[in-house]
């Protein structure tokens, strides 16, 4: 048994845990970050793709910046398309010159990585059966194991970083804290082609045959999703099948075409909504995916873990300077108030854009109803605007 001592034990080297131990590292508190995967794995897991004007800022800020601010692509608007037409929501113009950079996670996960290393951070892959106790006293433990030797960390702090499957989540006990969830009777199927987008910005459609958005991830690269069966298996589509979905539902009417290419990742995702209440055990602190889902239609599971991880590195920095814990009593509630505003957006955006099985003709007329309404009232597109590129209070 190997015996460490630190600061704070991080658990998930995703961007929440990732950001965490970096900010901390800049108000000099020691951390050690513990992570299931292999480097590799980590840095290659396809996910988010969009930033919000202050997830942009905070990377900036924290000195990870420099590669997103040259590759990353700066978007001032989105499309939401419907009936063949599409419609820009003008972001920057509605929010006051607020904007969104498409940049992959993978990307993000990457520049941080890099900069731990740099440092000589401890980041520690291949941990396996993490395990959490002595929650609520005043140094909490974490047990692990790395290539067949068992560890133990001893701290101050737990952050659980661990992504929605949460081993963190699971040491508190259920009576400790109460959860919300719903889940959506479809999933997305997700590729990346290697082709230039067909568009230079993101459009959402609205179709009969269900949902389906136009991303990307760089100039060469197409990231594109089509609404699915939540019990489909990656072999009920193969490329061509994908590729058809996809010119049928972004099709508009004025003969605007797809490019298509070589498909480089195909994947399923599930869609739910989850948050607990409060985010917070003893020491242990949950951020990220660990504590809250939203399904990936508003784009803000990646700018919510990073959010949140801005506020407990502030709290955690106040407590070591000060011995202030009140910022730490309230990282939870102040979390939370942003969390149900994502929530109900992405649930929003959600509900709007999906067709859900078994719905009668009426939805279907609300549904475009409603999105008529949001692209024709500078009111209705203000309010999607405003959440989209992510608001500051909430
Ligand atoms: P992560 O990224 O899941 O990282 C958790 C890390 O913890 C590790 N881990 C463990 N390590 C040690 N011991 C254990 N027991 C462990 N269990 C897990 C994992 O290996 C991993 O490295 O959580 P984090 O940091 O909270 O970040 C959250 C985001 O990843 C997530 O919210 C977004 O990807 C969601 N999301 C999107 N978010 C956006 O902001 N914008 C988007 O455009 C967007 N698009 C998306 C998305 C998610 C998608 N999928 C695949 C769910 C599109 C998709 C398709
Ligand atoms: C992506 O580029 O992967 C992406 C874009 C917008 C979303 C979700 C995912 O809402």
């Amino acid at each position: 048994m190997t015996r460490l001592q630190t600061q704070v034990t991080i658990v998930g080297a995703g961007p929440a845990g990732l950001t965490l131990a970096h900010i901390l590292h800049r108000h000099g508190i020691e951390s050690i970050l513990i992570e299931r995967r292999d480097r590799e794995y980590v840095e290659r897991r396809l996910r988010a793709g969009v930033l919000e004007q202050g997830s942009v800022d905070l990377l900036r800020a924290i000195g990870v910046g420099e590669r997103m601010d040259r590759e990353g692509l700066v978007h001032h608007g989105v499309h939401l398309q419907f009936e063949g037409e599409r419609h820009r929501i003008a972001l920057s113009d509605l929010t006051g010159g607020r904007a969104i950079t498409v940049y992959g996670q993978h990307e993000v996960v990457k520049d941080l990585v890099a900069a731990q290393v740099g440092y000589g951070g401890a980041l520690m892959f291949d941990c396996d059966g993490v395990h959490l106790r002595d929650l609520t006293t005043e140094h909490p433990v974490v047990r692990f194991n790395r290539g067949g030797v068992e560890q133990e960390v001893q701290c101050d702090f737990i952050a659980g970083c661990d992504g929605s499957h949460s081993a963190c989540r699971s040491a508190i006990p259920a009576a400790q804290f109460t959860t919300w969830e719903r889940k959506y009777p479809f999933s997305w199927l997700g590729i990346l082609a290697a082709v230039p987008p067909s568009l230079d910005e993101i459009v959402y459609a609205w179709h009969e045959r269900g949902f389906a958005l136009h991303s990307m991830r760089t100039p060469q690269v197409t990231r594109l999703y089509v609404q699915c069966h939540p019990d489909d298996k990656l072999e009920a589509w193969p490329d061509q099948r994908v590729w058809e979905e996809l010119k049928v539902r972004l099709a508009t009417a004025d003969g605007w075409s797809l490019n298509e290419g070589p498909v480089l990742e195909k994947s399923i995702t599930a869609m739910r909504s989850f948050v607990m209440e409060p985010m917070q055990h003893g020491r242990l602190y949950l951020a990220g995916d660990a504590a809250h889902v939203v399904p990936p239609t508003g784009a803000k599971g990646m700018n919510l873990a990073l959010a949140d991880v801005r506020v407990l590195g502030d709290a955690l920095a106040r407590w070591y300077r000060t011995g202030d814990s009140a910022p730490l009593e309230r990282y939870s509630s102040s979390c939370l108030r942003r969390v149900w505003r994502a929530e109900h957006f992405s649930w929003w955006m959600t509900s709007m854009l999906h067709r859900f099985p078994g719905e009668d003709p009426f939805q279907a007329k609300l549904q475009l109803a409603q999105l008529r309404y949001v692209c024709t009232s500078v009111a209705a597109a203000t309010s999607m605007a405003e959440n989209y590129v992510g608001l500051d209070d909430v």
